[in-house]
């Protein structure tokens, strides 16, 4: 990590800076040559590209039942029951989420109300290669059914022998999810946005992935009506450690994130330059264990520990960072938390790992990154659904707001919007003549 004691604030965004955003044009001129090659070939494509990309001799690009009921078999108990602990939670985290229908009646007659409906056809991208994450099919997969999403499709590459990790199909068949599609990459997305005779087109597409999938995503929504999740990058956390801190946990909270890519992005703020020390010393001691050693030093390589004045102005770093993950590692988490105002998700006190959030507090581990938390929430139930408006006025209520209406339409001009008004008023005013 590269140490900063006391930067001037107009330094931070130069310490802030996340790996330049690289939408390479060659990265956006091969995910439109994949989208081109799927619309013209569909599923053909998909299978050439298998071969191609995930070096995969395909039979089928769904997942046959005799693959589902294969799975189950080969996830050992204590994953089995750890999974469903973590579904369990997520579900009850994100079932509570619910919001009634909201009724309310702004005038006397005029009643408006709002209510969910859960977005029809939902795609769900699962990253393979060499960790496939099933913990991101749980993420996306509890809210899909929670908000009752009629049609769920999961698309996930292939390993080199054609399979798919049992660990994911058998969290998909805990989710009730039939449909998994054995197809990675752009051209997952290509699929799922332009629809193949295997795959139905869905409405919007979630889940994260390499440069191509998060390329192919922004093209699906640009061009192709279909919704995204959000603006998906390099996975991030930003602790902040006091002295209160335990090194150990921290420098092992740096390393967990380190360790998904060799760009994620780790951030250490303390207001103590003996705590950045001892993180440093544990960084090197934990590092050298990890299996994943080498992806977790190139993080490493590219992240900044800051010293400042005060928590004050740690906060004011984080806020202006906007992390994914931001790690409260104080003893006054709680009175620090109150003044986030920029953050993905957020670790409180000395006992909560990011670690319990990507795998099974409950909260979503699908999150903005990049600096994207300064306006997006992270996937949440209400990713899953639309929210209908809905209002129904009575004579009475159309006599008390009609002739609101007609003298806006009238002072925009709009003669037809005001008649649409008039018309019935007349008619009210005819009736009530005639009784
Ligand atoms: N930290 C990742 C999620 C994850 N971690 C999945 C482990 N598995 C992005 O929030
Ligand atoms: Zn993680």
């Amino acid at each position: 990590m590269q140490v900063t004691s006391y930067p001037a604030p107009s330094t931070w965004p130069a310490l802030q800076q996340r790996p330049a955003a690289a939408e390479a044009p060659q990265v956006a001129a091969r995910v439109r040559a994949i989208f081109e090659q799927v619309r013209e070939h569909g599923d053909a494509a998909l299978l050439s590209l298998a071969a191609e990309l995930d070096q995969a001799t395909l039979t089928s690009l769904l997942v046959t039942d005799a693959e589902f009921a294969a799975a189950a078999l080969q996830v050992p108990t204590e994953l089995q029951a750890a999974i469903r602990q973590a579904k369990a939670n997520i579900e009850t985290f994100h079932r509570a989420q619910r919001e009634p229908e909201l009724r309310v009646e702004t005038m006397p007659g005029v009643a408006c109300s709002r209510r969910a409906v859960p977005v029809q056809r939902v795609g769900l991208y699962v990253p393979g290669g060499s960790a496939p994450l099933f913990s991101t099919l749980l993420m996306l997969g509890v809210p899909a059914r929670l908000a009752g999403c009629p049609e769920v499709v999961v698309c996930t590459p292939p390993q080199a022998d054609g399979s798919v990790s049992p660990v994911i199909l058998f969290v998909a068949q805990l989710l009730g999810i039939d449909k998994v599609v054995k197809a990675g990459g752009a051209q997952a997305v290509a699929a799922l946005a332009l629809g193949t005779a295997s795959v139905p087109a869905v409405d919007k597409i979630f889940g994260p992935g390499n440069r191509y999938v998060t390329a192919a995503k922004q093209l699906a929504a640009a061009e192709y009506g279909v919704a995204i999740d959000m603006p998906a990058g390099p996975s991030e956390v930003l602790v902040i450690a006091d002295d209160s801190a335990n090194a150990a946990f921290v420098a092992a909270d740096l390393l967990s994130q380190a360790e998904h890519g060799p760009d994620s992005q780790v951030v250490l703020l303390s207001d103590s330059a003996t705590i950045i020390e001892q993180v440093q010393a544990e960084l090197d001691r934990q590092l050298a264990m990890l299996p994943r050693r080498d992806v977790a030093a190139q993080a490493l390589a590219n992240s900044q520990a800051v010293l400042l004045s005060d928590s004050a102005e740690m906060l004011a770093f984080s806020n202006q960072y906007a992390p994914e993950h931001l790690i409260l590692a104080t003893d006054n988490a709680e009175a620090l938390a109150a003044q986030v105002t920029n953050a993905g998700s957020v670790f409180l006190g000395h006992f909560t790992p990011e670690a319990v959030g990507d795998y099974a507090s409950g909260t979503n581990h699908t999150l903005p990154t990049g600096g994207y938390a300064r306006q997006y929430s992270g996937v949440s139930l209400d990713s899953f659904v639309k929210k209908i408006t809905f209002q129904r006025l009575s004579a009475q209520g159309l006599q008390a707001l009609g002739p609101v209406v007609e003298t806006m339409a009238e002072a925009e001009g709009l003669a037809a919007h005001a008649r649409a008004v008039t018309l019935r008023l007349d008619a009210l005013a005819t009736d009530s003549a005639q009784n």
